[in-house]
């Protein structure tokens, strides 16, 4: 891959999007390098994935504004169709996924990252969505799952002005759950994922799925969803050994990797 780094290393995989020359911004080969990435993560061996951008400044500047500029209507829907299909892999990935957003993320880099379970940036973290300002509208998701995110109003003033905020407004209004120095954000990041390893990998991913599939419906289908993805969790060994663990005051819990159940 050219545009893309993938590392695994105890059960957490970093991807990180790596053009910095164009501030990691977003075109169709860099889409695609994603894609085949998220494809190929192996659900068996790894527990959470981290994405992040290289270099210092940046996470992701954007859709790549060079590419989109001369697009007509149709190839502009099909670039719009590739990044969101692209960002749900991601959004409905069966593991966490947590953005270290190391810098600009706008338009599509705001995008990517709200596509991940979790945000958490660095204190030179500039958020936005300035597409309204260069004559087209969010089109990776950003009117959807901002918000969704933090809710339709705020969602509307940041759309609507294409006005961009700094890390600590981002953490005021729930866009990032934590704000860190640049040194510190991918440790974080990794102790953040290495947390998440640690417990039951199926019931974790079930509650991913209980999460984003309930707020995709009324509550009263949303209640059966998180009933039978708990009853699920009754098939699994990791039920069986924390909860004996707990009863014989095995104070070590040790969770065995158990193969995901694809569902
Ligand atoms: N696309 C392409 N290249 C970019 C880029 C981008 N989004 N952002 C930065 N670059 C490139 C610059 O052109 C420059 O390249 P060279 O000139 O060196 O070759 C290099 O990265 C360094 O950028 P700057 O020299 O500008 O660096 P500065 O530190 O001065 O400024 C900046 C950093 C992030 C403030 C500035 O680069 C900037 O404003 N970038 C654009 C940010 C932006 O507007 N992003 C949102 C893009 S719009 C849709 C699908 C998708 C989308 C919409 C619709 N459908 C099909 C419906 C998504 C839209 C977007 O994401």
């Amino acid at each position: 891959m050219e545009f893309v780094n993938y590392e695994v290393e105890d059960y957490v995989a970093v991807l990180t999007i790596n053009r910095p020359k164009a501030l990691n911004a977003l075109n169709s080969q860099v889409l695609e390098e994603i894609e085949q990435t998220i494809d190929a993560v192996d659900t068996n061996e790894v527990r959470a994935l981290i994405i992040t951008g290289a270099g210092e400044k940046s996470f992701v500047a954007g859709a790549d504004i060079a590419e989109m500029s001369s697009l007509t209507k149709a190839e502009g829907e099909a670039f719009g169709k590739k990044g969101n299909d692209v960002f749900r892999k991601i959004e409905t990935l069966a593991i966490p996924v947590i953005a270290a957003v190391n810098g600009f993320a706008l338009g599509g880099g705001n995008e990517i990252a709200m596509s991940c379970d979790i945000r958490i940036c660095s204190d030179n973290a500039l958020f936005g969505q300035p597409e309204v300002g260069l004559g087209i509208t969010p089109g990776f998701g950003g009117t959807q799952r901002l918000a969704r995110l933090v809710g339709a109003g705020i969602a509307k003033q940041l759309v609507y002005t294409a006005r961009n905020i700094k890390a600590d407004e981002a953490y005021r209004i729930g866009l990032v759950n934590a704000v860190y120095t640049q040194e510190e954000l991918m440790p974080a990041a990794k102790k953040l994922a290495a947390t998440i390893a640690k417990n039951a990998p199926i019931a974790v991913r079930n509650c991913k799925k209980a999460i984003n599939d309930g707020l995709n419906t009324d509550i009263d289908n949303a209640i059966v969803i998180e009933e039978k993805l708990f009853g699920d969790c009754f098939e699994t060994e990791d039920q069986k050994a924390a909860m004996a663990n707990f009863l014989e005051k095995d104070k070590e819990k040790k969770l065995k990797v158990v193969p995901f159940q694809n569902k």
